[in-house]
């Protein structure tokens, strides 16, 4: 079951698969206040049609953990850093977990980072142009996902440090952190 809660802030670069849960919770009312939608899908009929109706085009499967990299342990933890830059996207994001788990952090409207606790079946919308990032759980180091795309699956990651202020983060900016 999906867990969603404020992270503790307390993420350094070697602990930050570690739950870092600060013992305060977050509904979905909340997260749908950010634009940020959690889903249940236990069948594929269903995955296809949040797609279709949401008109996504492509997908793939994305499957993370040290052996996806034949066990080359600063590949794994270079795609580890990577995941876990704050970055947005131009397009909506659709992650579905069908296996293993993850965290995903979302920024709210006061700029704090909220958690969300993915396992099988459960599926996050991302806006486009919310702050992000992801982690595997320490528990496992291991998840595989389903990654949606609303057109060709090739997807910009626009890093926070970088300072850049896209159309579409600007949009989102306007409507959602009023
Ligand atoms: C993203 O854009 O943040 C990701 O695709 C994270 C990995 S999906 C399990
Ligand atoms: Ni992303």
């Amino acid at each position: 079951m999906v867990e969603v809660y404020y992270h503790d802030n307390n993420d350094t670069v070697d602990n930050f698969t570690e739950p870092h849960n600060s013992g305060k919770p977050v509904s979905f009312e909340e997260l749908a206040l950010i634009g940020v939608i959690y889903k249940k899908i236990t069948t594929q009929e269903d995955l296809d049609a949040l797609a279709t109706q949401r008109e996504y085009k492509n997908r793939d499967i994305v499957n993370l953990n040290l052996a996806a990299f034949n066990n080359d342990l600063d590949a794994y933890n270079a795609k580890m850093q990577q995941f876990y830059k704050e970055h947005y996207h131009d397009d909506e994001e659709i992650r579905y977990i069908i296996d293993g788990e993850g965290y995903f952090d979302v920024r709210n409207k006061g700029d704090e980072w909220i958690r969300a606790k993915l396992e099988k079946h459960d599926l996050l919308i991302l806006p486009a142009g919310i702050y992000h990032r992801f982690t595997l759980t320490d528990g496992l180091k291991y998840v595989k996902a389903v990654r949606l795309f609303k057109d060709e699956p090739k997807w910009e990651a626009i890093n926070r440090d970088s300072g850049k202020e896209s159309e579409a983060r600007i949009s989102y900016a306007k409507t959602i952190l009023v």
